[in-house]
């Protein structure tokens, strides 16, 4: 490799890494620990995985959250329930956002991006954990309701980053 392709390489990891802590203050800003989405993949890969530990899931969590194109689409979709907050976003996109119209949709197409990165298993758990809401999920889903919150597109964020790591460790452990 080239002196420059080699600097290129270093400036883009940097880059990332960069952002990854980016990424970890906004979701800390808005409630949201890794040990929290670590949990909700732990229950996810237990009955299959059963060396599993919380460590482990911390792991995987951590390695979806340096891909790229997660940081992209977690930067995007935080970024938007915020601007909804703020009451910065114009009609009809802002009252969907606030009253998390179920119709809308692209909350959960943003989140696929996520959970593309790991293939179909990752859909699998994404349907599951969309429907039962879990742990912290729920409690955004319940805050979201809240007057002047808006979580529309964080809860489907932290599921599909979940449910990515989930299917990270399925398919590093399957035999
Ligand atoms: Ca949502």
């Amino acid at each position: 490799m080239s002196l420059h392709l080699e600097l290129k390489k270093e400036y883009n990891r940097l880059n990332d890494t960069k952002k990854y802590d980016i990424i970890i203050e906004r979701l800390k800003e808005r409630g949201v620990e890794l040990v929290d989405i670590a949990k909700i993949t732990y229950d996810l890969q237990k009955p299959y995985v059963k060396d599993v530990t919380l460590e482990i899931c911390l792991d995987h969590v951590d390695r979806v959250i340096l891909k790229r194109e997660v940081q992209h689409a977690v930067l995007v979709g935080i970024e938007l329930d915020v601007l909804a907050e703020k009451k910065l976003l114009s009609e009809p996109l802002l009252s969907m956002l606030l009253g998390d119209y179920g119709l809308f949709g692209v909350d959960e197409v943003l989140a696929f991006s996520i959970v593309n990165v790991y293939g179909s298993i990752g859909f699998t758990n994404f349907g599951f954990v969309d429907k039962s809401k879990p742990g912290i999920i729920g409690r955004l889903d319940t805050e979201g309701k809240e007057e002047g919150k808006c979580n529309t597109f964080l809860d489907d964020i932290v599921g599909a980053i979940a449910s990515a790591a989930a299917s990270s460790i399925a398919h590093k452990y399957a035999q």
